[in-house]
C-alpha cells in the first residue's frame, strides 16, 4: 500500500516546494532588512544586499528539503506492525542526480565568487581623501583623535559621503572595534595598527561595541557614533578643546 507511488502521486510535492520557495523567496527579500541594524554605509548596504541574494538563492534548495519531509511525513509514513515494502529509492535515479549535482555545483561556484568579490569589495578603499580617525580602545573605553587637530572624543563623530580610514589600536588587552551600522569589525591589539574603510551615507547615531572578551567591563564596552553633515562636523570639529 505504501508504494502506490506512481508519478502522479509526487504532484503534491511539486505544489508543497512551489509554495515553500515563494515564502523563503519573500522572508530572503524582507527578513535582513528588517532583523539587521540600519544600514549607514556602503560596507553595510553590500552585507545586507549579500545577505538577501544567499537567502533567495538557498530559499529553493531549503524548500525541497522541507517539502521532501512534509511530503514524506503525509505519504510514506509507515501504519502497523508489518515490515515496511521498500520505499521510492532516488540514488540510482539518473535526472535526480544529474539535476542535484549540476544545481549544487552551480550554487556553490555562485556563492564563492560572490563571497570573495563581495570581500575584496568590502575591505577596499576608494582613496579619495579619506578623513583619518585615530581609534583607541582601553579597558574598557573607545577614545578617538582626528590627526592634525589635536581633538580627541570618546564619542565618534562623522561626516556624511566621505570615506573614513580607521587606524585601530590597543592600549592593554586586545579589543574589537565594531560598528554594526557600517558593516565594520577589526581587531584592535597592542603595538599593532589595523585599518579598516567605510564610507557613512546616512546621517543619524548609531553604537561602537567591543567584540573581543576583554574583561570585567568588556558588556559595557559601548559608545556612541554621528554622521553629521559636512558643515556641522566642521563646527563640531572647531568647537572642541584642543588638547596637546
Ligand atoms: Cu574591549
Amino acid at each position: 500500500m505504501s508504494t502506490s507511488t506512481n508519478k502522479n502521486s509526487y504532484k503534491g510535492l511539486y505544489w508543497i516546494w512551489a509554495a515553500l520557495t515563494v515564502v523563503g523567496i519573500l522572508i530572503g527579500l524582507y527578513a535582513p532588512a528588517w532583523l539587521m541594524p540600519r544600514s549607514m554605509s556602503n560596507n553595510m548596504h553590500l552585507t545586507v544586499l549579500t545577505m538577501v541574494v544567499f537567502s533567495v538563492a538557498a530559499a529553493p534548495v531549503a524548500a525541497g528539503v522541507y517539502a521532501t519531509a512534509l511530503f514524506a511525513l503525509r505519504h510514506w509514513a509507515h501504519k502497523g506492525d508489518d515490515v515496511p515494502a521498500p520505499g521510492p529509492q532516488v540514488r540510482e535515479n539518473a535526472v535526480v542526480v544529474t539535476t542535484w549535482l549540476v544545481v549544487s555545483t552551480v550554487l556553490t561556484v555562485f556563492l564563492l565568487i560572490w563571497g570573495l568579490g563581495a570581500l575584496a569589495v568590502d575591505n577596499g578603499s576608494n582613496g579619495k581623501n579619506p578623513l583619518v580617525v585615530d581609534v583607541t580602545g582601553q579597558q574598557w573605553v573607545w577614545s578617538f583623535s582626528y590627526p592634525g587637530t589635536h581633538v580627541q572624543s570618546n564619542e565618534l563623530y562623522l561626516p556624511v559621503n566621505r570615506e573614513v580610514e580607521f587606524r585601530v589600536t590597543s592600549v592593554d588587552v586586545t579589543h574589537g572595534f565594531w560598528i554594526a551600522n557600517m558593516g565594520i569589525q577589526v581587531d584592535a591589539n597592542v603595538g599593532t595598527i589595523t585599518t579598516i574603510h567605510t564610507t557613512p551615507d546616512k546621517l543619524g547615531t548609531f553604537n561602537i561595541r567591543c567584540t573581543q572578551f576583554c574583561g570585567l567591563n568588556h558588556a559595557f564596552m559601548v559608545t556612541e557614533g554621528h554622521v553629521l553633515t559636512s558643515q556641522q562636523f566642521t563646527s563640531w570639529l572647531a568647537s572642541q578643546p584642543q588638547r596637546a
